[in-house]
């Protein structure tokens, strides 16, 4: 055990470089067109230090079914950038819509830090939540990772709710701000 303690120490440090195993980001992204979802990204090195101010990077390249509306990706390149602050955390509200089956990449400092799914409230992707949405919902398998807005696992009426909630919003919508389940359990997970 002792060799092992030496090797360790012997390792050279990685202090204010994102450790994926110590750092939180939920594997569940919801985006919407007015942004009226939270992800939270708290990012921690080896020795559980917080990695502050610096940038995180969803990058939804892999996922090209996903829409962004230009407030979140102004420069167009399917990156959606923010920073943390000194305690590591930062805070997203991606405005967005469509399905994808591909993964995000939460990084930070050229670390992947997560592989992430993301769903939307605006499932046909034309960046407004409307009738035809609620209608898309309701025809989806009740398991489908699309229109599950709560991270449960599931596609319900609970999510539905959600979509009911947003009809009418789009990306000039002022932000509503209230905290994705996803986030809440990505907060307490501490
Ligand atoms: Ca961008
Ligand atoms: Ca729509
Ligand atoms: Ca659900």
């Amino acid at each position: 055990v002792l060799l092992l303690l030496l090797l360790a120490a012997a390792t050279p440090a990685s202090a204010g470089v994102p450790d994926p195993r110590y750092s939180e980001a939920d594997t569940c992204i919801v985006v919407s067109p007015a942004g009226a979802f939270t992800y939270t990204v708290r990012l921690r090195d080896e020795s559980l230090a917080p990695v502050g101010d610096v940038d995180v990077v969803l990058d939804f390249t892999a996922a090209p079914g996903i829409v962004l509306c230009t407030a979140s990706d102004p420069n167009n390149d399917r990156r959606v950038v923010a920073r943390t602050d000194a305690l590591g955390y930062v805070i997203f509200r991606v405005r967005g819509g469509g399905q994808s089956n591909g993964l995000v990449e939460v990084q930070a400092l050229a670390t992947l830090v997560r592989g992430a799914f993301a769903r939307s409230t605006d499932l046909d992707g034309d960046l407004t939540v409307e009738a035809e949405d609620v209608t898309a919902h309701q025809a989806l398998a009740s398991n489908a990772r699309a229109g599950d807005y709560d991270c449960d696992g599931d596609a319900d009426a609970a999510d539905r709710q959600f979509v009911q909630n947003q009809l009418g919003h789009n990306c000039l919508t002022v932000p509503v701000l209230r905290r994705s389940w996803g986030s809440l359990k990505s907060f307490y997970r501490d």
